[in-house]
């Protein structure tokens, strides 16, 4: 195919060395971390700041050309990728960090930090970025805006967007919104960063944040705690987010995923005989949290088994168990099909019903597929994966969304709706809701170029 004119214009704008358009380099830009996503671009621009990226959208508004905006690349539902052809216009030269303001606990990030280098650089200030994930060194500042990440803190500390303190943005025709004073009480008009937490790089291109920190939490303490079933560890991680002192994190594993990190990662199993649903518990503080912990877990019913690790080493062993589940579950999709990843949130009430009913509603669309359950236990969110789809996958959303909406849960608890569950929107959003997403949309990019086909699509 002949390159498009504007490419030799993004080449004037941002440098040839920053305009890829070579398929073998384009190509780790084009599809998903599971490669269940696959597109194709003319070029990935590589903008070094918020000027190269206004002159970016500028060009592109001109022209009519859609882009993809990318953090770390990865998303899990098809939102970062040019599915359609779009233009990439990757985030990840924008790396600047500001000084940190300790007395108000705040620092400016460009979009393309990763989370992990934001949180080793409060460290040094003995503060803490609290959004935390298993992809903390691929994803991004600006990526974890858009899609308000959750992640495996959001019990203690809230998701992304009760970190964002101030914005900063690139509208399609080029102009910038600033707004990065930050500060805690500010009541001049519309949150316009809230606005963009969520927009799934449709409103606007977000290029640097204002965010919280909190002081660090040194004395910590991580349990894993095998149950006699599935329904008293829900029961259990309700009330240890109430009696559980310095709680950050309550995660939900099963039997069958630890089978599948011994066949995938030959990790061996933390409990012999394995219990039949386990919860990861960590505690964090400024004082050692791990007697309160271990008189919690020791009172609670149905356990069946425990560890309790304080030392770093150990705690980062009991969460490997958690962590490397996307892994494990990702070598499982490559023998058979790339996993379908529905990330929901259900009512605490309806957690334990929920997961004891999606295996079988699975089975009832897609007889050869496998379910494999993990997630946030405790603030509701459930990842349910599924392997071995075969062309089945539609049928298994549909049975595995309306289940959620039935029981008043939400069908994106922290991934967003990207491309892939666009169609189910509506089980969470009524018509009145989308006219207002369309008209911001219509507002924010009146050219229509931004992540075009993603959430509500132009
Ligand atoms: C996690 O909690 C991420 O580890 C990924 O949200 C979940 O792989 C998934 O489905
Ligand atoms: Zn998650």
């Amino acid at each position: 195919m002949p390159e498009p004119g504007y490419v030799k214009q993004l080449r004037d704008l941002v440098g040839p060395a920053h305009v890829l358009t070579d398929e073998g380099i384009t190509s780790g830009f084009v599809s998903d971390w599971t490669g269940r996503f696959v597109g194709s671009t003319p070029a990935v621009v590589r903008p070094a700041d918020v000027d190269e990226v206004a002159a970016v959208l500028t060009l592109c508004s001109k022209h009519g050309v859609s882009v993809v905006t990318q953090g770390g690349n990865t998303g899990l539902v098809g939102g970062g990728v040019p599915l359609n052809g779009e233009i990439v216009v990757s985030l990840t030269r924008l790396t600047d960090l500001g000084e940190i303001d300790r007395d108000a606990r705040a620092v400016t990030a460009g979009a393309g930090v990763t989370i992990g280098a934001l949180q080793r650089h409060a460290e040094v200030a003995e503060l803490d970025y609290p959004v935390d994930l298993a992809s903390r060194d691929s994803a991004t500042v600006g990526g974890t805006i858009a899609t308000n990440a959750g992640g495996l803190r959001v019990m203690r500390f809230g998701p992304t967007r009760s970190q964002v303190r101030g914005i900063e943005a690139v509208l399609s025709d080029g102009r910038v919104i600033r707004h990065l004073d930050g500060l805690v009480k500010d009541n001049t008009g519309y949150d316009l960063g809230g606005l963009l937490c969520g927009s799934e790089g449709t409103l606007a291109i977000i290029t640097a944040a204002r965010l919280r920190l909190v002081p660090q939490r040194p004395e910590r303490a991580v349990a894993l705690v095998g149950f006699t079933s599935v329904r008293s560890a829900i029961a259990a991680a309700g009330q240890w987010s109430a009696t559980v002192p310095d709680v950050e994190a309550i995660e939900f594993i099963t039997a069958a995923g630890i089978g599948l990190l011994a066949t995938h990662l030959a990790l061996a199993p933390p409990f012999d005989p394995l219990p039949p649903a386990m919860l990861l518990v960590e505690a964090a503080g400024r004082t050692d949290p791990t007697a309160g912990l271990a008189e919690v877990v020791t009172g609670t019913d149905g356990v069946e088994d425990a560890a309790v690790a304080s030392t770093s080493l150990d705690r980062h062993r009991l969460w490997r168990y958690r962590e490397a589940h996307t892994e494990a579950i990702n070598l499982e999709g490559v023998k058979t099909s790339p996993p379908h990843k529905l990330d929901v949130t259900l009512p605490q009430g309806e957690l334990a019903s929920f997961v004891e009913a999606v295996p079988e509603v699975v089975a009832g669309v897609a007889p050869r597929a496998r379910t494999w359950l993990f997630g946030h236990a405790g603030d509701g969110n459930v990842h349910v994966n599924v392997t071995g789809i075969e062309g089945a996958g539609r049928s298994v959303d549909e049975a595995v969304l309306g289940l959620v909406a039935s029981l008043g849960g939400s069908i994106s608890a922290e991934h967003g709706i990207g491309t892939a569950k666009v169609q189910w929107l509506h089980l969470n959003r009524s018509e009145a809701e989308l006219e207002v997403f369309r008209a911001l949309r219509r507002a924010m990019d009146p050219a229509g170029i931004l992540n075009p086909a993603v959430l509500v699509p132009r």
